[in-house]
């Protein structure tokens, strides 16, 4: 679907994009409202939002969007920071690892044109991303696991490195004591980043980077680096990423929903109150215990974001201003 189409489609729906009357409107009525459309959008383009507390990662991605470079780019390097950031307790080096003391990584990217890439049980290599994009780009696949992506890595010129810090050694050992596996609301003001970005002509790009839930079991793989559950975007219509519990946003593969509910219609936060409505409704309340958050952008740079329980933020980069935004959530203690 064109992107008129979609502009289209949401005034008719009534909700989401004021755009004028394009229902039955001439020829000369819709190009006026594109034209408005269009002047709206480029205010707010380009945008940078991710998951979280983590303005180091979005400060990187505007840059390289200032640079003149690729909105993939963006979403790469602005990936890397949390990565190679070894204090950060759940993505890349430093991530919490599983039950036998593994740190494991899922990835996945996503470009304007729809290619996509992942990797899944990466274990060795902190940039796990920067391997999901050349999955995507150098190889016929889109998603590569465990032995045969670290392989993969190395022969693309990845270095093999350690990556259970100290701190979080410190942690698996204390957590051995007990050895208590309950889902964690939330761990700490950032944990896996979701990015997700336009550059100045309405292109989309956007990521996703994780050490999985922290002493998950084995072999265990999230949402994070399934295309459509941690990640989907349509250059036509906008853009979703999600955090939280893996098995919960896999369930209800909450990023499409989120992209489709936006195409049908919905502002990007209408969106993601609605994919976390789809989880409270199966879950009964039992959504009492885990947390999941979602962050989405509309191809017009409108965002969203919403979550189960309190503490999710998301950081937002637009017009020379990064700042944190405390996201609303559902569960409101009486
Ligand atoms: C996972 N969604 O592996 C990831 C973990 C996460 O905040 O986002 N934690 O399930």
């Amino acid at each position: 679907m064109k992107r008129r189409n979609f502009i289209k489609n949401a005034s008719l729906t009534g909700v989401g994009l004021a755009v004028g009357n394009s229902i039955l409107g001439c020829k000369q009525e819709q190009k006026e409202d594109e034209n408005t459309v269009e002047a709206s959008t480029k205010a707010l383009l380009p945008l940078v939002i991710a998951t979280w507390d983590v303005k180091n990662a979005t400060v990187k991605a505007w840059e390289t969007l200032q640079n003149g470079e690729t909105v993939l780019d963006a979403i790469e390097k602005g990936c890397n920071v949390e990565e190679d950031n070894a204090e950060g307790l759940s993505v890349g080096k430093g991530g919490l690892p599983d039950r036998d003391g593994n740190v494991t990584l899922d990835a996945c990217i996503m470009n304007s044109e729809g290619n996509c890439g992942s990797v899944v049980y990466l274990q060795n290599v902190s940039h796990a991303i920067s391997v999901a994009r050349k999955v995507m780009e150098d190889t016929p696949h889109v998603m590569l696991a465990g032995k045969g992506a670290e392989q993969f890595a190395y022969e693309s010129g990845f270095i093999k490195e350690d990556l259970l810090t100290e701190k979080a050694k410190k942690a698996w050992n204390e957590w051995k004591i007990k050895s208590e596996y309950k889902p964690i609301i939330n761990i700490e003001n950032h944990d896996t980043i979701g990015m997700l970005a336009i550059d100045k002509d309405g292109n989309l790009s956007g990521g996703c980077t994780t050490s999985g839930l922290a002493y998950k079991m084995a072999g265990r793989v999230g949402d994070s680096p399934i295309i459509g559950s941690g990640l989907f975007l349509d250059n036509e219509v906008g853009a979703a990423v999600a955090t939280g519990l893996g098995e919960e946003v896999v369930k209800t593969v909450g990023s499409f929903l989120i992209v489709e509910l936006m195409r049908q219609g919905m502002t990007p936060q209408q969106a993601c109150e609605e994919a976390i409505s789809r989880i409270i409704d199966k879950t009964n309340s039992n959504y009492k215990n885990f947390q999941v958050g979602y962050i989405a952008v509309n191809k017009r740079g409108e965002t969203g974001s919403f979550a189960i329980h309190k503490g999710f933020s998301m950081t937002k980069y637009q017009e020379n201003k990064n700042e944190k935004i405390e996201s609303d959530f559902y569960f409101k203690e009486p």
